[in-house]
């Protein structure tokens, strides 16, 4: 009976379709939107409905394939949750995915060529000119409009996380796109910190480092205490490794000074924009790095170590410490392997995060600040496609997005989510995530917000893991910028000031930490710096702060 009203209305509309226009080919050449069956307005206020179009609708979308996918399909046409997605929403949605590696250049070239598919995923932020610029130059369409009167889950979930909806905002007031966030839930956010061998502590009887004096201590101690018991001088007090060139794991050293890690810029207690370069605390981080290093506290190795050769290390009972992910691709897996290997006194532990000497320890929000499927100016369907990602935000078709269909990854008893053994001990042996990816997007980022089951999940496997999120979630003060969004003048500023002075930052601070410098030197990369530009630099990040407040 539901099935044969349907129909009729379907047939019904289709007939004033007709009437009003002549048919769905209009002289735009553009197919008619399905919506103007009705009217979208009094159609999309505040209710959701089911199907999003009754007669079938296929949508482009460019994204790109993602590392963890490209080992066991070739398209997320082969991912289960978004069949059932299509079945609820009548949306089809025809991926197009780059070659992998070759991601930016193909996103690139499709803008600059407006050869432009209905949708595009991407991190807005890093394309050259913001968000804005693609608003402007006509790429995508500001859909604020649309969504308020077509989201309602989406609005639903910006007021519960108020903090999130500016990230998703350009200064001029414009929706780019439909957005994907991690959740900003205590106890989800801290994937990062220091970690220390717990069994060789205790065998040499130091304390646990939280701060530079005790860190001072552990260091010297694994040095010159044998911890690993093989008779040699063999141990590396802090190991780490240098992904591509930005010495990220020393920069964590900068929360012993209270200096924001690897930026340039930080707010200050007082709200203040400060540079990072210009603090007396930043000489002091470099005379300790420079002192540690002389000292053989740092992996001599640490600016030509990569994360293969970090692992080996760890896993050989060399490393004392590192800076390392909490989850099951780094401290998870370390202690899953020396299990594995039988060994029951390897124990990695995460440590707080270093206390100043002003009693701060710098914590951090993770957020990705512009990853968001835009909507082009070439799709005909703009208030339909607000709809369809706007059900990824309902429990319903979050779970279907995140996990797939309920009984293959998991269950559900109540509102508690398990994972299945098809996740947890694949019977055809792939990882959890390589399983979970057939079923639903958790292990990625797309539209939505990330599964916090898949996260507790991630971390629960060693008791190590699941201690970081208390542990490094403790702290005083967040100095961290984000959300910045800079106007195409600027954003090109900001690119040719900030690549000059990054090269010669990262050669002066090597320099410098592996004694090829003396420390005071660093006056002078200070002068340069500020011949290039470091001065206006900081006035562009304090305008577009002013900005971000309004948003
Ligand atoms: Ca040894």
């Amino acid at each position: 009976m539901k099935k044969q009203l349907k129909l009729i209305a379907l047939f019904m509309a289709v007939l004033m379709l007709f009437a009003a226009c002549g048919g769905p080919d209009t002289e735009s050449g553009k197919p008619e939107s399905a919506s103007s069956k009705e009217d979208p307005v009094s159609e999309g206020s505040g209710d959701f409905s089911l199907p999003v179009v009754d007669e079938k609708i296929t949508l482009s979308c460019w994204v790109p394939l993602g590392f963890k996918q490209q080992t066991v399909m070739n398209s997320w046409d082969a991912i289960e949750g978004f069949q059932a997605i299509e079945e609820k929403t009548n949306i089809r949605i025809e991926w197009l995915h780059p070659p992998v590696g070759g991601e930016t250049e193909q996103l690139n070239t499709m803008i600059a060529a407006r050869n432009l598919p209905d949708i595009i995923h991407a991190a807005w932020d890093t394309i050259s000119g913001g968000p804005g610029k693609m608003i402007a130059d006509e790429i995508i369409i500001d859909i604020d409009g649309i969504v308020k009167e077509n989201a309602p889950n989406l609005l639903q979930y910006w007021e519960e996380n108020p903090e999130l909806r500016p990230l998703t905002y350009t200064d001029e007031q414009e929706c780019y796109g439909m957005p994907y966030y991690w959740p900003q839930a205590p106890g989800y956010l801290y994937h990062f910190g220091f970690v220390v061998r717990g069994d060789w502590l205790e065998k040499l009887g130091a304390k646990t480092p939280t701060d530079v004096d005790t860190w001072y201590q552990y260091l010297t101690a694994v040095r010159d205490g044998d911890p690993n018991g093989n008779g040699e001088k063999d141990e590396i007090p802090f190991a780490g490794k240098n992904p591509n060139g930005t010495l990220d794991d020393i920069m964590q050293f900068q929360r012993l000074y209270g200096i924001q890690p690897n930026a340039f810029f930080y707010r200050e207690k007082n709200g203040e924009i400060v540079s990072a370069i210009h603090q007396p605390a930043m000489k002091e981080w470099l005379a300790t790095m420079a002192k540690w290093y002389a000292e053989g506290l740092i992996d001599p190795e640490i600016l030509s170590t990569d994360r293969t050769a970090l692992d080996s290390k760890v896993l050989t009972d060399t490393a004392g410490s590192l800076w390392s992910g909490a989850g099951t691709g780094q401290l998870g897996l370390y202690m899953k392997q020396k299990e594995n290997d039988g060994d029951e006194t390897f124990s990695l532990d995460p440590v707080p995060i270093p206390t100043t000497a002003d009693g701060e320890r710098l914590g951090w929000l993770k957020t990705m600040a512009s990853d968001a499927s835009g909507i082009t100016t070439a799709n005909p369907y703009p208030v339909e496609t607000v709809r369809y990602f706007d059900y990824y935000f309902s429990r319903e078709g979050h779970l279907f997005s995140q996990v797939g269909v309920e009984g293959k990854a998991y269950t559900l008893d109540g509102g508690k989510l398990d994972f299945t053994e098809y996740c947890t001990a694949n019977p055809d042996g792939l990882s959890f995530d390589s399983a979970l990816i057939q079923c639903g997007l958790a292990p990625m980022s797309f539209t939505g917000y990330q599964l916090a089951d898949y996260w507790k999940y991630n971390i629960s496997f060693t008791p190590q893991a699941a201690s970081s999120d208390e542990i490094w979630g403790d702290y005083t003060v967040n100095k961290e910028l984000s959300g910045l969004r800079f106007t195409s003048e600027e954003s090109n500023r900001v690119a040719s000031i900030q690549n000059d002075i990054k090269a010669l930052y990262q050669e002066v601070v090597s320099k410098i930490i592996t004694g090829q410098m003396e420390a005071d030197q660093f006056d002078s990369f200070i002068q340069q710096a500020e011949g290039i530009g470091i001065n206006e630099l900081h006035e562009i990040y304090k305008a577009a702060d002013e900005r971000m407040k309004n948003r």
